[in-house]
This record gives C-alpha cells, sequence and structure tokens, in this order.
C-alpha cells in the first residue's frame, strides 16, 4: 500500500485531550486518495471523535477490507491495532479478534462494494450476531478503486458518469442493519462533521452492534448529474431527523431543555446521550417505526440521516454466548482445559 508519512512535529501550545494527546496523536500518514474524496472528512471525523473521547489509541482495533475506503484505516489512528484485510471479508476478521480480546475498541470501515456486494453475506452475519464495534460504510455507490462501476447500493435509475442507467436494484444497509436486529444504526454524509462526529462517539460508546451508514461521494466517478450519491443530490435531498447534542460521562444532565424536545438515552453504562429531535415524528427507540419511515422517505428520493435507531439496554455476542468477563487471549491453560476428569465425562455424555 503507498503511503506518505507526516512529519512529527507539531506547535506545541496544541489543544490536549484528557489524556494529554494532540489531535496529531491520532493522525496516520498523509492520504493518497484523490483530493476532494468524501473518504477523507470520514477519516478526520473519527480522527476528531477518538481525541474529544479521550480514547487511549493502542485500545483501538480498526479493520478494513478493500477499497479506497479500506484503504483509509491508514490515515487516521497510526498507533492503534490494524488490520487491512481481504475484500468483503472485514466482518469475520473483526468477529474472531472481539472474541478473542474482548477488552479492545472495534472499528470497522469498508466501503459498500465491500459490504453490500462481495461482504454481503459477512455484513449481515456480524450484525445479526450483535458484534461490539463501530462498522463504518463509506458509501459512494460504486467501486471507486477498480475506477466506477456501480455498485449494489447504487440506485435503481441513477446513471454513471459515462450515463449508463442503473437498472438493478440499490440495497439499503441501513435497512437491511435495521431487519437484522443491530442495536445502533445512523446514516451521515461526509459533508456534514457536525453531524457525523457525535455519531461516531455514540457509537463508540454502544455496546453492541453501532453500524453508520456514511454517503460519501466519489468525486472521480460519482458526483455528476443523474448520481444520487453526488455532494449536490445528497445536500438537497438531506432529510435529518435528529442530531446527538452532547455525549456526557455519568455526570448528571444539567443542561436545560425543552421537554420532548430532547431525548436523553440512557446507556448500559450508565453513560447518557441526549438526542435533539428535528422531526417530531421520529421516535429512535422504534425499530419498526423506522423502518416505516425510512422506506416512505426513500420512496421520495430522500436521504434520512441521524440516529435512527438505538436500543439503550444493549448488549453484545460475548453476553449471548456467555463469556467468561477476562478476554480469552489472556487465558492460561489452567483456566482453559479443565481436566481428564470433566474430559472424560463429556465425552461419555456425547456417547
Ligand atoms: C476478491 C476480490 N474481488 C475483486 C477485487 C477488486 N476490487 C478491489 S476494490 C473493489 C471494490 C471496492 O468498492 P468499495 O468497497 O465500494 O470501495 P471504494 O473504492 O468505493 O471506496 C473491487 C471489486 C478484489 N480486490 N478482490
Ligand atoms: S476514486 Fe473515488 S473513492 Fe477512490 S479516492 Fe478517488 S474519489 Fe475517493
Ligand atoms: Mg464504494
Amino acid at each position: 500500500m503507498t503511503y506518505l508519512t507526516k512529519p512529527k512535529f507539531h506547535h506545541p501550545e496544541l489543544p490536549k485531550n484528557q489524556l494529554g494527546y494532540t489531535r496529531r496523536d491520532y493522525e496516520a500518514s498523509t492520504s493518497t486518495l484523490c483530493a476532494g474524496c468524501g473518504h477523507d472528512s470520514i477519516s478526520a471525523a473519527i480522527i476528531e471523535a477518538c481525541y474529544e473521547l479521550s480514547i487511549e489509541p493502542h485500545r483501538v482495533a480498526k479493520i478494513s477490507g478493500i477499497g479506497c475506503s479500506s484503504k483509509t484505516p491508514d490515515y487516521f489512528l497510526g498507533n492503534s491495532h490494524g488490520f487491512n484485510s481481504v475484500h468483503g471479508r472485514m466482518p469475520s476478521v473483526l468477529t474472531g479478534a472481539n472474541l478473542a480480546n474482548r477488552d479492545l475498541i472495534y472499528l470497522g470501515v469498508s466501503g459498500d462494494g465491500d459490504s453490500a456486494s462481495i461482504g454481503f453475506g459477512q455484513f449481515a452475519h456480524v450484525m445479526r450476531r450483535g458484534v461490539n464495534m463501530t462498522y463504518i460504510v463509506e458509501n459512494n455507490g460504486v467501486y471507486g478503486l477498480t475506477k466506477g462501476q456501480f455498485s449494489a447500493t447504487a440506485d435503481r435509475g441513477s446513471k454513471s458518469k459515462k450515463g449508463v442507467v442503473n437498472t438493478d436494484s440499490g440495497i439499503d444497509l441501513v435497512a437491511i442493519a435495521l431487519q437484522l436486529g443491530a442495536t445502533f444504526v445512523a446514516r451521515s454524509f461526509s459533508g456534514d462533521k457536525t453531524q457525523l462526529v457525535p455519531l461516531i462517539k455514540a457509537a463508540i460508546e454502544h455496546r453492541g452492534a453501532a453500524f453508520i451508514d456514511v454517503i460519501s461521494p466519489c468525486i472521480a466517478f460519482n458526483n455528476h448529474a443523474g448520481s444520487t450519491r453526488s455532494f449536490d443530490y445528497v445536500r438537497e435531498h438531506n432529510e435529518a431527523v435528529n442530531s446527538l447534542d452532547i455525549l456526557l460521562g455519568r455526570a448528571p444532565i444539567t443542561v436545560d431543555y425543552e421537554p420532548g424536545k430532547v431525548i436523553p438515552v440512557e446507556q448500559h453504562d450508565g453513560k447518557t446521550i441526549l438526542l435533539r429531535k428535528l422531526n417530531d415524528e421520529y421516535d429512535p427507540s422504534d425499530r419498526l417505526a423506522a423502518q416505516n419511515f425510512l422506506q416512505r422517505h426513500a420512496a421520495k428520493g430522500e436521504i434520512v440521516t441521524g440516529l435512527l435507531y438505538i436500543e439503550a439496554d444493549s448488549d453484545d455476542l460475548h453476553a449471548h454466548i456467555n463469556t467468561v468477563d477476562a478476554p480469552l487471549n489472556t487465558l492460561g491453560e489452567k483456566e482453559l482445559c479443565p481436566g481428564r476428569a470433566v474430559l472424560d465425562r463429556m465425552n461419555a455424555a456425547l456417547r
């Protein structure tokens, strides 16, 4: 993979987070993507979210597949663990790593080709299993890396750069994630950092499968009239249903808000997300209503963004299969081997 290292020096008075790190400590090599690619804005949003959450970089594992989007983990969190896997196989690598070491923060980064075309089966299973992760799809409707073929998320009727009309139905990964039981589902736009950064922070704090579909225009192959993933189209059709104001720690809520306008969503560990409603009709705690709302609006060509669904009292794969609290990779022979007598009893029970 090509990469350009960034100089290490920086202004001594750059702001620092609670750990004493600057934003520069969450950066990595210089991006080699096309100038103006939406994916670079998502990398910047991930850096900002991790800086604001004061995450220790060595506690993050960033895992990706293949594509321009899947290259981006090279451009953020240079001091974190990383695994650039095979096309469409990021979810199984992430699941395995998560099962082996539950103590890391898992960040899956993928593209619409990587997740909705070749990796669609893997995407489905990682969602239905409730793996504790933040799964981001950088959705541009094309295979950017291989020069702009329609991906499976491209809308029927949308036009390629050369004027070819897509005749296949597009897969809506948000609808699929909702149907398969993801406990945090959001959509955003790479051009809206104000919306995206709090969503990434909330997804990282969420326990369970957190999915964010980020519309991320490909300026080289899918930013023309007739595309439904261009900067202009998304700006004109963006229908934000809410915004996340603040992500608080365990401190009591001290901000004043008009009742009904802001919903406090308490998470499993006592942390609270404040959700500011922009659409009174929208209830992000009702999975079925969310699915209905999204389909009605998609039929009108609107792109609904915001936190679309959250299950506050969620759990994850480790809870489902009842693993021990200690990460499995820290267990020794003593804990892992039950002893001859127990094994004999188990074998006898199977005869
Ligand atoms: C098994 C396999 N099949 C096909 C390819 C070729 N290939 C590389 S990237 C890619 C599509 C990437 O599209 P997407 O995930 O949307 O990423 P983008 O480049 O648009 O960000 C394809 C088909 C590959 N690398 N490996
Ligand atoms: S080809 Fe498209 S997706 Fe790839 S770097 Fe260029 S603008 Fe981004
Ligand atoms: Mg793509």
